[in-house]
């Protein structure tokens, strides 16, 4: 099969909910040598969104959308241990503490978000997914975070991205981390708003954030 037939194949496992099919077909995209970040930027990430959309205007229920996202952790999990590492593994470039917020329970772009920090030579503690605000704080006192980031996928948890920055401030803490926010529904206009220090569109740019911002600070 060529590459291009592996990309419409691997498209065609999220439509019609096909997780083991869907790894099989990320194992042999990378067989083919193939740069996973491209199937995850270029095939999975477009594939859902419209996915989402058909969602949205009620053309597929709620059994269907999970067994999309089913079939693309699936895909995902397989191309994301082949992520190349760009640092050498002893170099720690920081710590950061990331979670998808309160209320929230996506977290597919945030396990993707956390590889790229990873890979890029970062030292992640993955809180997971519907985080209580408080904890993002308590573990980053805990392990000495450099930054905490916050992942949000709907209008309606975003708050809770606002929230941790209230608390931060409120308990003295806001100069102590770097704050870095994201997921698909987030702007650069609320980062300022809510006066987060960072945001990023995507995961590779979310690594490319971070590694700036505490360069930033270091100096
Ligand atoms: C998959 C999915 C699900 C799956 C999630 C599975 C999982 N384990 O994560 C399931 C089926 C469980 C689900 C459930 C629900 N979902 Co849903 N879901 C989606 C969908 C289709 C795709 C999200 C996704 O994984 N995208 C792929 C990843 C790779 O992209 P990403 O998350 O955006 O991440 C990238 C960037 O945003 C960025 N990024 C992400 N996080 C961070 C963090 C930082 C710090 C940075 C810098 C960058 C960054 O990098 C990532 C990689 O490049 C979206 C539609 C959409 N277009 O987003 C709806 C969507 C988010 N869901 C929606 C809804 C309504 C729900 C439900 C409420 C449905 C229901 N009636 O129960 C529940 C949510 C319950 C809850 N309390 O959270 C709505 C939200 C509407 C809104 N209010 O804004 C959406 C937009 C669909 C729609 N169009 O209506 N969902």
């Amino acid at each position: 099969m060529t590459v291009e037939s592996l990309f419409e194949a691997l498209k065609k496992t999220l439509e019609e909910y096909e997780p083991e099919k869907a790894a099989e077909i990320a194992q042999e995209l990378i067989e083919a040598q193939v740069d996973p970040l491209k199937v995850i930027d270029e095939v999975l990430s477009p594939t859902m969104e419209i996915i989402g959309d058909k969602f949205d205007k009620m053309d597929i229920f709620l059994p269907e959308l999970m067994g999309a996202a089913e079939a693309m952790q699936s895909a995902t999990s397989v191309l994301t241990k082949h992520i190349k590492s760009t640092t050498e593994r002893s170099v720690t470039k920081g710590k950061v503490v990331i979670g998808t917020v309160h209320g929230d329970i996506h977290e597919i772009g945030k396990n993707i978000v956390k590889i790229m920090l990873e890979v890029s030579g970062f030292e992640v503690f993955d809180l997971g997914k519907d985080v209580p605000s408080m904890q993002f704080i308590e573990k980053a006192g805990e392990v000495g975070a450099d930054m905490i980031a916050l992942s949000a996928l709907m209008t309606t948890t975003m708050v809770s991205q606002k929230e941790v920055i209230e608390l931060l401030t409120a308990l003295g803490k806001r100069d102590d981390y770097i704050v870095i926010i994201g997921g698909a529904p987030t702007t650069a206009t609320w980062q300022q708003e809510i006066g987060a220090d960072g945001w990023a569109e995507t995961a590779v740019q979310a690594a490319k954030l971070a590694t700036d911002l505490l360069k930033k600070k270091a100096r």
